[in-house]
């Protein structure tokens, strides 16, 4: 099929220069493909999907791995034998379309007995039942061959301060985190833990609601060399932060140890809208930062098709995550070797010249020649910087007038 330019649709897929290999690491949770397109006001709009077909269709588009909570997998209410055959279904397919589970995770929200926490519930039955449950999807994760270990808890939080000193919902995941950690080591699992922040939505307020706070908690554990960081686009957009510098604080404290990607609109609910379909400036950034730093973890996609969908509009709405990350990673390839863009920025080095005083290190010395400096701040503040010709290059580059 083709459109009316004659090109092959994108559902067609052939010569797609940007198409998704298994080496670009892209990866969907269960749960993303796997969204049934309800909402709070409307039921299903899609039949559920089989996690084995899941694997076959990620395989098939050029996908590198799948995610899981434990009950995406395995019902909460399943026997033993009934895991075990679902489990051993699901390891064969992963062989036969050779995919990869790089993490799994736990569902600590869907239940009402999370309906007021798991690891920082009020009840210390729930709070104990959680961390068996966590201990289990651990163990199923390992048995997938997980490394990562997601922790999200969407029901950390409250509708009202009343019931719980805020202190102690931060020292009960302290406890949960720092018991799960021991227990990884214990078992040999060698996990990460990669923690999750949102700011709101199941709940009201969320503990921990931004990446930031998580960054700081995790230093407070017994094992912060085994906690990090997944950033999801949509929860820190959710709160009005830039998701870019986030990720570039965390890659650069060595603690992003998974990521969330999809988009979202300014000001709304958790929208887990299609990566790179409303933010593609910042999702450039993005991925120039992941793709810059050496980054080598799962691009993880935490989004869902649209509820207008039907299954195939679900795989059009997967094959689109990754050829858009495809599409700005080719992008970013286009910004370093741009002379104009390169121009500016070489220019503005040049113009600025060498450190006066290098700070890296404080001595007396150092301070004291710094001191004495002279800087005349009206000449240096005076030229423009060009951002402006940068900024226009960079979005003439973005809608493809240039390169
Ligand atoms: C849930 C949430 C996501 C989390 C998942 C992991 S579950 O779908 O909205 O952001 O990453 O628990
Ligand atoms: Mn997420
Ligand atoms: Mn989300």
């Amino acid at each position: 099929m083709t459109d009316v330019l004659g090109k092959p649709l994108a559902r067609e897929r052939t010569s797609d220069q940007f198409a998704p290999q298994k080496s670009d690491k892209f990866t969907f949770g269960l749960w993303t493909v796997g969204n049934r397109g309800r909402d709070p006001f409307g039921d299903a709009v899609r039949n559920s999907i089989p996690p084995t077909r899941i694997v076959e269709k990620v395989a098939e588009l050029g996908g590198y791995g799948i995610s899981l909570h434990d009950n995406d997998l395995v019902p909460i209410d399943a026997t033993p034998a009934l895991r075990d055959k679902i489990v051993s279904e699901f390891k064969q397919a992963l062989k036969d379309y050779d995919l990869q589970v790089p993490m799994a995770t736990v569902n600590l929200f869907y239940h009402p007995v999370f309906k007021d926490g798991a690891f920082t519930s009020n009840d210390p039955r729930v709070r104990n039942f959680a961390i068996q449950k966590t201990m289990s999807a651990m163990d199923l994760g390992h048995d997938l061959g997980a490394k990562i270990f997601v922790l999200w808890g969407g029901r950390e939080g409250v509708e009202i301060d009343a019931c719980r000193n805020a202190e102690d919902g931060i020292k009960r995941m302290r406890e949960a985190l720092n018991f799960l950690c021991e227990y990884s080591v214990s078992q040999g699992y060698d996990y990460k833990f990669a923690l999750e922040a949102k700011p709101n939505e199941p709940r009201s307020d969320i503990y921990f609601p931004t990446s930031g706070h998580m960054l700081a908690f995790l230093y407070t554990l017994d094992h912060p060399e085994l906690v990090g960081l997944n950033p999801e686009v949509a929860h820190e957009q959710m709160s009005g932060l830039n998701f870019y510098h986030g990720v570039a604080q965390a890659i650069e404290a060595g603690k992003l140890f998974h990521i969330d990607l999809n988009d979202q609109k300014p000001g709304r609910y958790d929208q887990d809208l299609r990566f790179g379909s409303e933010t593609i400036k910042g999702m450039f950034y993005l991925v120039k930062l992941l793709e810059e730093s050496g980054y080598s973890g799962p691009r993880a996609f935490d989004a869902h098709a649209y509820r207008t969908e039907d299954e195939e509009g679900v795989w059009d709405f997967a094959y689109g995550c990754m050829r858009t990350y495809n599409m700005l990673k080719y992008k970013a390839k286009l910004f370093a070797q741009d002379a104009e863009i390169q121009g500016i920025l070489n220019e503005l080095k040049s113009r600025f010249g060498p450190v006066p005083v290098d700070t890296t290190k404080f001595s007396a010395d150092t301070a004291a020649k710094l001191k004495a400096t002279p800087f005349d701040i009206n000449a240096i503040a005076g030229p423009g910087l060009n951002y402006e010709r940068l900024d226009q290059l960079v979005i003439d580059l973005l809608l493809g007038f240039r390169g």
